[in-house]
């Protein structure tokens, strides 16, 4: 294994938190490279990332990717010996892809048009109220398939890149995951599995929002 560290670009309360609880979970070197939100800090990310989006991970040898759910498998596969991805073409990692694929593409989609929902209409800010109800009702259920699932991991007993995902997309359910405590109450201790982790606590205390 290379020395030179990784980079992540991230940003307090964004996408930036399970890609470092994972680089965490590894031990790979790393950096955390924060990115502002003024116009030539953009603009200067986005010649690192083109999308303009947190995250970003910087591969030791240059490569920048970005895409969380890309992020998080590649780390996991790189770095075999924290076992948080199960071995490529067995079933496991057929259910394994199946979430990180869920997670990514429902999950965060849905998250994304409750907080952006001015976004998701040519009518603005006059369309957000009735986009931010549908989207937080298909976070809802969305939640609810996932919790069907946890026993207490997404994959059982295994821990995997899923669950960190997972963490990070529930927790900014508003209110968190105790919100959900009474109709969810397997998603409010996954919640407590992954957050008492070391690496958790160190990536939950970077991310936090002052
Ligand atoms: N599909 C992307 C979504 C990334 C994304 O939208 N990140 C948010 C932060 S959680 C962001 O960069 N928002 C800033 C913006 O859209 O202006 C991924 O999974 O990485």
């Amino acid at each position: 294994m290379t020395n030179t560290p990784y980079t992540l670009y991230g940003r307090t309360g964004a996408g930036s938190l399970a890609p470092q609880i994972l680089l965490e979970e590894t031990g790979a070197p790393y950096r955390l490279s924060w990115v502002g939100k003024g116009s030539a800090e953009l603009e200067a990310y986005r010649r690192i990332n083109p999308t303009g989006k947190i995250p970003c991970l910087v591969l030791p040898d240059g490569t920048a990717v970005f895409e969380s759910a890309a992020i998080l498998i590649h780390l996991a596969d790189a770095h075999p010996g924290a076992a948080f991805a199960p071995a490529p073409g067995t079933s496991a990692r057929a259910r394994y892809l199946q979430w990180m694929v869920f997670l990514s593409a429902n999950v965060y989609e849905s998250l994304l048009r409750y907080f952006y929902a001015e976004r998701y209409s040519t009518a603005g800010p006059a369309a957000a109220p009735a986009i931010q109800a549908q989207a937080l009702a298909d976070w809802d259920r969305h939640l609810q398939l996932l919790h069907g699932a946890l026993s207490p991991y997404l994959l059982g007993e295994q821990i995997s890149a899923a669950d960190p995902y997972l963490y990070m997309l529930a927790g900014w359910y508003p209110g968190g995951v105790k919100a959900l405590a009474t109709r969810l109450p397997k998603l409010v201790r996954h919640a407590e599995l992954i957050g008492g982790r070391p690496a958790t606590r160190k990536a939950d205390s970077d991310h936090a929002e002052s």
